[in-house]
């Protein structure tokens, strides 16, 4: 049985009051659900301050790492360094980091192994632009971010990994994919795995993100292959985002 996992992406929001008030909210709420795992991932310059509000019932991780361990990379920010802040959990790949600043599949790739290298379990994100949805070639798209990724470390490493299917299209943008869609490719990303090592496929945690909202979270978090969301507005609003949290409980 896979546990879900909701994790809010705050992206580059936030300011150590709005952090207080939210997590004041969201801890005292998340804390009777037991059937879910609850993540928060705030900017780098927040994390030690959210890491002491986040209390034992939630966990904490970072937007992103560097693929580099330590020295001359300045403005980067190591596996280590996240580790040593508390974090447990690290998105790799998403697909901000992937378009607007270039970061391709065989950087993420070695993002994802610095992650486990520092004993953080990576949230990697795969997902399709609009372009290539329409061009019919989403398959093609995530099986391609997948494999840089089982090329480099291999299906072993998913064993302590969280895959996020997140259409681009569907970011930001107040469209979701339907759920139909969803778990569509969300079995896909399973039977990726599964050609692998089936074990590890059946194991893995893979969450759905692009415009999860209040209202309509329950409806994907039904779908067999998906279990749970990487939340990203919405995880802004305390209200909303234990609404999600219940949802996938
Ligand atoms: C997708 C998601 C969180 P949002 O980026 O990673 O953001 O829920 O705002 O679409």
């Amino acid at each position: 049985m896979r546990r879900p996992l909701v994790a809010g992406n705050w992206k580059m929001n936030g300011s150590r009051s709005m952090n207080q008030a939210l997590m004041q909210d969201v801890v005292a709420q998340v804390g009777h659900l037991d059937s879910v795992e609850v993540a928060v991932c705030p900017p780098f310059v927040y994390l030690e301050q959210v890491a002491g509000l986040v209390g034992p019932g939630i966990a904490l991780g970072a937007q992103d790492l560097s693929d580099q361990d330590e020295g001359a990379h300045t403005g980067e920010v190591s596996g280590a360094m996240l580790k040593d802040l508390g974090c447990q959990y690290v998105i790799v790949g998403h697909s901000e980091r992937r378009t607007l600043y270039g970061e391709d599949d065989a950087f993420t790739a070695r993002k994802f192994a610095a992650a486990r290298r520092h004993g953080l379990k990576p949230i990697l994100c795969v997902g399709e632009l609009l372009d290539e949805r329409e061009r019919d070639v989403t398959e093609a798209v995530v099986a391609r971010q997948l494999d840089a990724v089982l090329e480099l470390e291999g299906i072993g490493a998913f064993r302590d990994a969280v895959v996020a299917y997140e259409p681009v299209w569907a970011i930001g943008t107040g469209r979701t994919a339907t759920p139909d869609q969803a778990q569509a490719v969300h079995a896909f990303v399973r039977g990726r795995l599964a050609e692998h090592d089936a074990a590890v496929a059946a194991g893995v945690q893979i969450l759905y993100g692009g415009s999860v909202k209040a209202d309509n979270a329950a409806e994907l978090f039904n779908q067999a292959d998906i279990d749970g969301g990487l939340i990203g507005g919405a995880s802004l609003k305390a209200a909303d985002f234990l609404a999600i949290c219940k949802a996938a409980s």
